[in-house]
């Protein structure tokens, strides 16, 4: 593809030629005058968790959207075609505002596509270095990679020309149709290389089900005892509730260890279901056998 740059230049002039045409030159975007570049070393807004602030689209719009799977956090950016043959998500202002000479930048991102007709469409990270006039000096792209409904990870690495330059990080699909859009997260670039993420959390494990009965043949009249085993392997239980009368309703008792006395004889199903500290649940039922009063010896 041509040079963001060059790709800039022709939305522009193409813009100023076709009046008719607002959108595209309505998201084209340069990067902050020069005098107001912020120093920074890392990217300012990686993760997307409070909004898109620091990012700009170029041919398309970008919004924070909170996805299931998300690389980092609870939230990426949606990043949205509307013009073109490629679009990006750009930082506003260079990311690297002073690169050291000769030295060696790493990019990084985490893509997947976000409508069906996305899938397939090449993704890739541009490192892009600038003089201080603003004059691009080179524009290095990482390996594409081709969107499916996963993340995947997208780097790139440059090695700067010169020292004092501005750096710059931008996502790229090219390939682009109308409806296309993908999600991005944790963007980062820095001098040295980006160590892994960390794992998300386990999940949360459910909690496994079990009691005791004593005695285990009950009589009636005579009160039976139910003491909880149930187990969770990753947190705690903390809520229990019986069907102790067998009539298929919970809320029978909320104890761990409740008594009950039957008053028929009867095959009784007993149910205990039980929740643990993330809100998980299991239920466990066993058949307990309720016999009448021993018949008087003659
Ligand atoms: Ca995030
Ligand atoms: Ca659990
Ligand atoms: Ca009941």
């Amino acid at each position: 593809m041509a040079s963001h740059r060059r790709a800039l230049t022709q939305v522009a002039a193409l813009a100023a030629l076709a009046a008719t045409v607002p959108a595209v030159g309505a998201v084209a975007q340069e990067a902050a005058p020069d005098d107001q570049v912020e120093l920074s070393s890392r990217v300012a807004n990686p993760s997307f968790e409070q909004g898109t602030s620091g990012w700009a689209a170029w041919n398309g719009r970008i919004a924070r959207e909170e996805v299931q799977d998300a690389p980092d956090g609870v939230a990426v950016a949606r990043v949205s075609h509307l013009a073109g043959r490629s679009y990006t998500i750009d930082d506003v202002r260079p990311t690297i505002g002073s690169t050291a000479k000769a030295g060696t930048y790493y990019g990084r991102a985490f893509v997947r596509a976000a409508t069906d007709g996305a899938v397939g469409k090449p993704v890739r990270i541009r490192l892009r270095e600038r003089l201080p006039s603003g004059r691009v000096v080179q524009n290095v792209a990482g390996p594409a990679v081709s969107l499916s409904g996963a993340f995947s990870e997208i780097t790139a690495q440059i090695r700067t020309r010169g020292a004092g330059n501005r750096l710059e990080i931008y996502v790229v699909q090219a390939g682009a149709e109308p409806g296309d859009a993908f999600h991005v997260d944790r963007i980062d670039l820095d001098s040295q290389a980006l160590p892994p993420l960390p794992p998300p959390p386990p999940s949360n494990q459910r909690p496994e089900a079990g009691f005791t009965v004593s005695p285990e043949i009950a009589l009636v009249g005579q009160p039976v005892s139910f003491g909880d085993t149930s187990v969770d392997h990753d947190g705690s239980i903390v809520a229990w509730d019986w069907d102790l009368d067998g009539d298929g309703a919970f809320g029978d008792s909320a104890d761990p260890a409740p008594t009950f006395t039957y008053t028929a004889e009867a095959d009784v199903v007993v149910s205990l279901r039980v929740t643990d500290d993330r809100g998980a649940e299991a239920t466990t039922s066993r058949t307990l056998r309720v016999l009448g009063p021993p018949l008087p010896e003659a």
